[in-house]
């Protein structure tokens, strides 16, 4: 019994241990990088196409850059801007996007989306996705995103 009682909270200073070494792992330390509000829209029949939106926010003290991203629902996520060109509203893939110290920078629709295409099934109103941004600093930081009703302006318009 004597050594039972020893052992025990060995034990238990093991685990409080292990969980410090998780708790400040290089990954948590370094991300500077908060993303908010991720968001998708749902698929309307069979498309193929899906655009993402969140907000990222530079807590940081240095600038950053979102270079790209990637999601297990889609062949490919790219970063795609709309822009009105001579009024007619164009769509077209990005560079990586700055995100400079402070900064708070929404990809929203008719702006900039992160663009799905090759979806492995169509996205419908309540599931969720997960997608990963890899930005040049903070490195890769993942999110989880909601499928919202395929008429949806965002989450904050939703009353
Ligand atoms: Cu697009």
């Amino acid at each position: 019994m004597k050594v039972m009682t020893q052992i025990w909270p060995a034990l238990a200073m093991m685990a409080v241990a292990a969980m410090f070494v998780v708790l400040a792992s290089p990954s948590s330390l370094a991300a500077t990088i908060e993303v908010t509000g991720a968001w998708a829209r749902a698929t309307p029949g069979s498309a193929k196409n899906a655009a993402v939106y969140f907000t990222m926010t530079n807590t940081g003290k240095e600038a950053d850059k979102l270079m790209g991203a990637e999601t297990p629902a889609a062949e490919s996520a790219e970063l795609h801007e709309t822009a009105m060109v001579g009024g007619i509203m164009h769509m077209g893939s990005a560079k990586a996007v700055d995100v400079p110290v402070g900064a708070k920078i929404s990809f929203a629709p008719n702006g900039r989306h992160l663009m799905l295409t090759g979806l492995k099934k169509p996205l419908h109103k309540g599931d969720e996705i997960a997608v990963t941004l890899h930005f040049e600093k903070a490195g890769a930081i993942g999110t989880k995103v909601p499928v919202l009703d395929v008429a949806a302006l965002g989450p904050q318009h939703q009353h």
